[in-house]
């Protein structure tokens, strides 16, 4: 039988299950994440260390990856987010347009180019991201006063957006999605989707998980195929 979580992700573009991480795995992540991002508030690159690689293989994973985008896909980017008293950050409404790829090349349809900590990105076509999908693994309770992510619910059906429409969409709803500690909240990557400062920092810690199910075409290589 499919999950419910399925048909959210499928019609509204996101899906939260509330329980994917047991207590002693949400335990084990957060001294991993305090270890390798040295008590930041974010870290790129996370798919570089062996205990994210293992997570993003990890039956945990596959089983809800698996589902969403087939046998066959893999995880092509890791990034930690927290937000903490000295970084209490806000991200405007955007959709998540680029990809981390080995190198420059020539491919159609590709572009524009940019760099992210020594990183090459590029946003690809539509269909590159219609083929992708995230999960965001909470490792704190989250809600609409700690950073809860804010989207609008089924515009990841409606393509590249611009800025106007984007505003436009989330001026005529949007709405927090909160996740509990251990939780996973999924989303593709062309959902509008903002967060807002914490009322009260102190901890809002989420691995961000990117995956895909495809090669990339014209030559490009993914950065990460885990
Ligand atoms: O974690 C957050 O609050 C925002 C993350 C985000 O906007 C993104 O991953 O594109």
């Amino acid at each position: 039988m499919r999950p419910t979580w399925l048909f959210d992700l499928e019609s509204n573009g996101f899906a939260v299950i509330p329980q994917v991480l047991s207590a002693s795995q949400v335990e084990k992540l957060r001294l991993e994440v305090e270890v390798a991002s040295g008590g930041e508030h974010a870290l790129r690159g996370l798919l570089d260390f062996e205990w994210v690689r293992e997570l993003a293989q990890s039956e945990t994973i596959r089983s809800i990856m698996e589902p969403v985008l087939g046998k066959e896909c893999f995880a092509v980017r890791g990034i930690f987010f927290d937000k903490i008293p000295r970084a209490n950050w806000l991200v405007p409404p955007h959709q998540d347009l680029s990809i981390a790829v080995m190198e420059k090349g020539e491919a159609s349809g590709f572009g524009p180019w940019s760099r992210k900590e020594g990183v090459v990105h590029v946003q690809p076509p539509r269909t590159v991201l219609e083929n992708m999908a995230t999960i965001r693994l909470h490792l704190d309770d989250c809600d609409e006063t700690n950073g809860a992510l804010r989207v609008v619910a089924g515009s990841h059906l409606k393509g590249k957006l611009s800025n106007d429409d984007i505003n436009q969409a989330t001026r005529s709803g949007e709405k927090f999605v909160p996740v509990p500690e251990g939780g996973g909240m999924l989303f593709r990557p062309l959902l509008i989707h903002a967060s807002s400062p914490s009322a009260a920092p102190s901890h809002r810690r989420v691995v961000h998980l990117e995956f895909a199910a495809s090669e990339l075409p014209g030559g490009l290589n993914w950065r990460w195929k885990v």
